[in-house]
């Protein structure tokens, strides 16, 4: 059994991309080990969110985990401004990172491209922050989509600096990265990630999406030149939709494949949009059944839980540094 931590930015509502690259994952690896799912509200605000739209936001991200499959028998659901803990340790791992570490993330070069004009101290401390969530509680996996692979291996730099100044303290987590659905592509772009936050909302299937909007979105999909159903290099955009279809469905890629053979674009993606159209009605219906007091009670059995596993932690970490405790 692992402990394992994982969170998702209340940025907007969540995609299709985060379930498939990150949810999905969460839902199998709650049966076998120690899970804690957050859901990240510190980082959201390294980009600025209306407060109003933010708080319906955390609660929304919650109750999508729980209406995706994540069981609070199995797993604890919190949100992260709930436990100080994690901007306590993130302060003392900011003692420890080094500027030229943080200068290399390609999220923190990408998102202030995208945010000229609030490229804030948070952005680029973000990797810290996230550092501070995964050590806080000895997590040894972490899983994520391929975008967040380099935040966790600056988590394990961080760990094994911070252990080599004070001594052993941080487990250095691992990256759990799916081999297939790590890296759900733009319907628009299949050469960008799916995005929360992309300048046009064709870019992604949101969860909350009017299911009948979404089927069009998947109509109106970028496609690859050429007509075959195909993945493969040279086939971006199939390869993406393919991608969908097959985690969405249970099918594999090749059986696909075989199914679509001398089929045209139209009446594969008429097929898929049915797919995501019907996954969402199904994922809203549970998610509608779901009451603010039901998830906010979830919440604050998870946040308390936690409390108690973070106290204990800055303890050990404030003694090895030479704070009072
Ligand atoms: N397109 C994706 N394909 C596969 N996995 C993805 N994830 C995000 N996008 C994809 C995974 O979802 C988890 C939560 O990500 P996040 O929302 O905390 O941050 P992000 O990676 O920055 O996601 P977005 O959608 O691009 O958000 P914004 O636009 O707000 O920055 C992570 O495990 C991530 O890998």
């Amino acid at each position: 059994m692992s402990r394992i931590f994982s969170g998702i930015q209340p940025t907007n509502n969540l995609h299709l991309g985060n379930y498939l690259g990150a949810v999905k994952n969460w839902v199998n690896l709650q049966k076998d080990n120690e899970c804690f799912f957050c859901v990240v509200d510190l980082h959201a605000i390294t980009v600025y969110q209306d407060p109003k739209v933010l708080r319906q936001n955390i609660l929304a991200a919650a109750k999508t985990y729980l209406a995706l499959g994540v069981d609070p028998k199995k797993a604890k659901i919190f949100v992260q401004s709930d436990v100080k803990e994690h901007t306590e340790l993130a302060w003392i791992l900011n003692t420890v990172a080094k500027i030229s570490e943080l200068e290399r993330m390609t999220q923190f070069k990408d998102k202030s491209i995208q945010h000229k004009s609030n490229i804030n101290v948070g952005l680029f401390d973000y990797p810290v922050l996230m550092a501070a969530d995964i050590l806080l509680y000895d997590t040894n996996l972490v899983p994520v989509g391929e975008d967040q692979k380099q935040h966790v291996e600056l988590t394990r730099v961080l760990a094994k600096q911070f252990n080599h100044l004070y001594g052993e303290t941080f487990v250095a987590p691992e990256s759990l990265v799916n081999k297939f659905g790590a890296r759900i592509m733009g319907l628009d772009d299949p050469t960008k990630k799916m995005s929360k936050s992309a300048a046009s909302a064709n870019n992604y299937v949101a969860l909350l999406d009017d299911p009948k909007v979404a089927a069009k979105k998947i109509m109106r999909a970028v496609t690859d030149s050429g007509s075959e159903i195909k993945s493969g290099s040279g086939k971006p955009a199939l390869t993406n939709l393919l991608t969908i279809y097959s985690l969405l469905s249970g099918e594999t890629v090749k059986d696909l494949e075989k199914k679509y053979i001398g089929s045209g674009y139209g009446a594969f993606k008429k097929d898929l949009s049915e797919v995501v159209e019907e996954f969402l009605k199904d994922f809203q219906k549970k998610y509608n059944n779901i009451s603010d007091a039901e998830v906010l009670k979830v919440l604050n059995t998870g946040a308390n839980h936690m409390r108690g596993l973070a106290e204990k932690k800055m303890k050990v970490v404030k003694n090895k540094i030479g704070l009072l405790v």
